[in-house]
């Protein structure tokens, strides 16, 4: 079972996107760990998008991320990084699949409303960015055993 950080970015909130967003997340059985509502300042933003130093656009990635209310979430479930990575679609919402968040719902590669951790090291160091431990909720629903092949409770 894997755990990974998505953020509805603030122009998903701003578009009143976000419960169309999540909705993509839980429908896919996705399982919701962590999430709340908050602010973005310069010195977190620096430091989740640190690989991003010095390229062209990170000036402008640092102003759209602090620019409003973001919506950050744990999704947990067996290979989620690649699940929700798969969910979310390419950078270009241009170039994303349709059926994709981005390609259902975005055009421009600067507004492309969701981030999705890029795999398990990423995955760690930015859910412990946003969140801490206590803030993480493990928990079952009573779905799982329609969702994660655990043994089916009788129902006849
Ligand atoms: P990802 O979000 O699909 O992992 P990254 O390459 O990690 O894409 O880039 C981080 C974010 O930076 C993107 O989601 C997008 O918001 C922004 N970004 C990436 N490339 C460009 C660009 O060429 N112009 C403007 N913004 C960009
Ligand atoms: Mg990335």
């Amino acid at each position: 079972m894997e755990r990974t950080l998505i953020i509805v970015k603030p122009d998903g909130v701003q578009r009143g996107l976000v419960g169309a967003i999540l909705e993509r997340f839980e429908r896919r059985g996705l399982k919701l760990v962590g999430l709340k509502l908050m602010r973005i300042d310069r010195s977190l933003a620096e430091q989740h998008y640190a690989e991003h130093v010095g390229k062209g656009f990170y000036e402008g990635l640092v102003a759209y991320i602090t620019a409003g209310p973001v919506v950050v979430g744990v999704l947990e479930g067996p290979d989620a990084i690649e699940a929700v990575r798969a969910t979310v679609g390419a950078t270009n919402p241009v170039k994303a699949a349709a059926g994709t968040i981005r390609g259902d719902f975005g055009l421009a590669v600067g507004r492309n409303l969701v981030h999705a951790s890029d795999s398990p090291a990423s995955a760690r160091r930015e859910v412990a960015l946003f969140f801490r431990e206590e803030e993480l909720l493990s928990y079952t629903r009573s779905s799982d055993p329609w969702l994660l092949e655990q043994a089916i409770p009788p129902v006849w």
